[in-house]
């Protein structure tokens, strides 16, 4: 501990303190940014609400120790910047108890899964992390390493000589309940992430994973653990939290008086869904602000395709147009009418409005927020993954869309924009930050590359960004099935309008 560094034994002066938890009773796999400022920030007030502090989360990191790193030297404790577009403050954070690197400390995570006072597993792994094929189905070869370290263990009689570090969050997920199906200890398993019918998604692939790593009778307690004492409910998460820049740090050193290298921020809006489908006892996140529900599907739909849907489009078009920042994106005249024709012409009319939800002023207060230049996300940063996102933002609005005799023009924008994106990083040799990278730079190397300049604008260039735009929206999974070859030539049509 340094005194010039945050730390739950030397608390800054002039700030609220931090909840002190007194047990772990959620294990949270995926403790990025938007974990310390959403569920965990709902977790803290409902502890301050209610005063029950058993409810400590312990943080597992699984690609990178930098969050176990940035935490573990505090306590755990740090702090959350809210930036507004007029005012912004700092709160601490202390739900957060430690962060576990499975890389280095798979036992423990283990452990800390089967332990009867965790009651709640919590997820934002990201689209990625749920290692699903193109089709949907589980990527047994992703999460082949855990799958035969299951089984490797369940063959010796639950014992494990030397516990093998886990290389995926859904295996270690798996790994932790057929742990605790020993016990018998119900448990709820809450994904957090961006996707369409989340929970029931995530139930399917641990139930696949399970029959993969043990398809016999070998299997028969971890399914019945499944079956009688696990659930997953839906739910739907939104607050904007883009990546901590180094000036945000030094702003909230200067508030603080010590130095937080856990420092999170997010915008001043913050909401939660979640489906009333719990095994046991869980934190009282309602005392915070939460929404427990039995049907969160109006809710998730009208998030992903209305906010998800539109800052994919702004994040797109934006880069393109030489936007850094989401807040630039949205307030260029051109980007902002477009956003403006998808969110109310393409995915407003597929909706069905949640009981007390005005979607219009939804959809308008959504553009207020994104144009909040304070939070700094970038257009990159939501660029990331399009593979993973587009089909559970841009998909469903497409084939409801068609399915009523219309063709989304703001969709095919958007679509249009992501093929450019990835045409033109993979062209100028940037690279794109997606898990399907290599399938989509091998489409965009297979067309012709114009020689000399980057040929955007001129004849040859439109003829090859039509060609790679063709390739790229051919990729499997990407549109829904059955989307006709005339609405890929909708999409062909907006190429001028993406190129400027
Ligand atoms: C964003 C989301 O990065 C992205 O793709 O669209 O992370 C978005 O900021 C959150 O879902 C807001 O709740």
């Amino acid at each position: 501990m340094t005194e010039d560094r945050l730390h739950r034994d030397h608390l800054p002066g002039g700030i609220d303190a931090p909840v002190m938890p007194t047990s772990v009773g959620i294990v949270h796999l995926g403790i990025g940014a938007f974990h310390r400022a959403h569920q965990a920030v709902y977790t803290e007030r409902a502890a301050i609400a209610t005063g029950d502090t058993t409810w400590g989360i312990l943080g597992v990191t699984q690609r990178s120790a930098t969050v176990r790193d940035q935490l573990r030297p505090q306590g755990g404790v740090y702090s959350v910047l809210t930036a507004g577009e007029q005012e912004s403050s700092v709160e601490l954070v202390g739900s957060v108890v430690d962060v576990a690197y499975p890389a280095e400390e798979t036992e423990r995570v283990l452990a800390a899964l089967a332990a009867p006072s965790t009651h709640v597993v919590t997820l934002t792994i990201t689209e990625k992390g749920y290692a699903r094929r193109p089709d949907g189905s589980l990527d047994t070869e992703a999460v082949a390493g855990d799958l035969a370290a299951l089984a490797a263990v369940v063959a010796a009689g639950g014992a494990a000589e030397t516990v093998r570090p886990a290389a995926s969050a859904i295996g270690l997920l798996v790994r932790g309940l057929a742990q605790r199906a020993a016990s018998g200890a119900p448990i709820t398993v809450l994904t957090c992430d961006n996707m369409v019918d989340n929970g029931r998604v995530l139930e399917r692939l641990v139930r696949e994973a399970a029959d993969a790593a043990l398809p016999g009778p070998e299997g028969d307690t971890l399914r019945a653990f499944i079956d009688a004492s696990v659930t997953f409910p839906c739910s739907m998460v939104d607050r904007i939290v883009p990546a901590t820049s180094p000036e945000q740090r030094d702003q909230v050193e200067r508030t603080l008086g010590v130095r937080d290298e856990g420092l999170v921020v997010g915008e001043p809006f913050a909401q939660w869904v979640i489906e009333d489908r719990f095994a046991g006892p869980r934190p009282a996140w309602e005392a915070a602000g939460a929404t427990l529900t039995k049907d969160v599907a109006p809710f998730e739909q009208a998030k992903l395709r209305l906010l998800n849907g539109t800052h994919s489009l702004v994040a797109y078009s934006g880069w393109l147009a030489g936007h850094s920042t989401i807040a630039g994106g949205v307030t260029d005249p051109v980007i902002a009418e477009r956003a403006r024709q998808y969110l109310f012409e393409d995915a407003l009319p597929t909706l069905t409005a949640p009981e007390g939800l005005d979607l219009r002023q939804y959809g308008e207060q959504i553009l207020s927020r994104f144009a909040n230049p304070h939070t700094g996300h970038t257009t990159a940063q939501v660029a990331m993954d399009g593979t993973q996102k587009i089909p559970f933002r841009w998909g469903g609005v497409l084939a409801d869309s068609l399915a009523a005799g219309r063709e989304p023009q703001g969709v095919a924008f958007g679509l249009a924009a992501w093929a450019e994106f990835v045409r033109r990083r993979t062209h100028s040799g940037e690279g794109i930050d997606d898990p399907r990278a290599a399938e989509l730079e091998a489409l965009v190397g297979a067309a012709e590359v114009p020689g000399g300049s980057d040929g955007l604008g001129d004849v040859e260039g439109l003829a090859g960004a039509e060609e790679d735009l063709r390739a790229l929206l051919a990729l499997p999974g990407l549109l829904p099935a059955g989307t006709p070859e005339s609405f890929v030539d909708v999409v062909a049509a907006e190429i001028e309008s993406v190129l400027g």
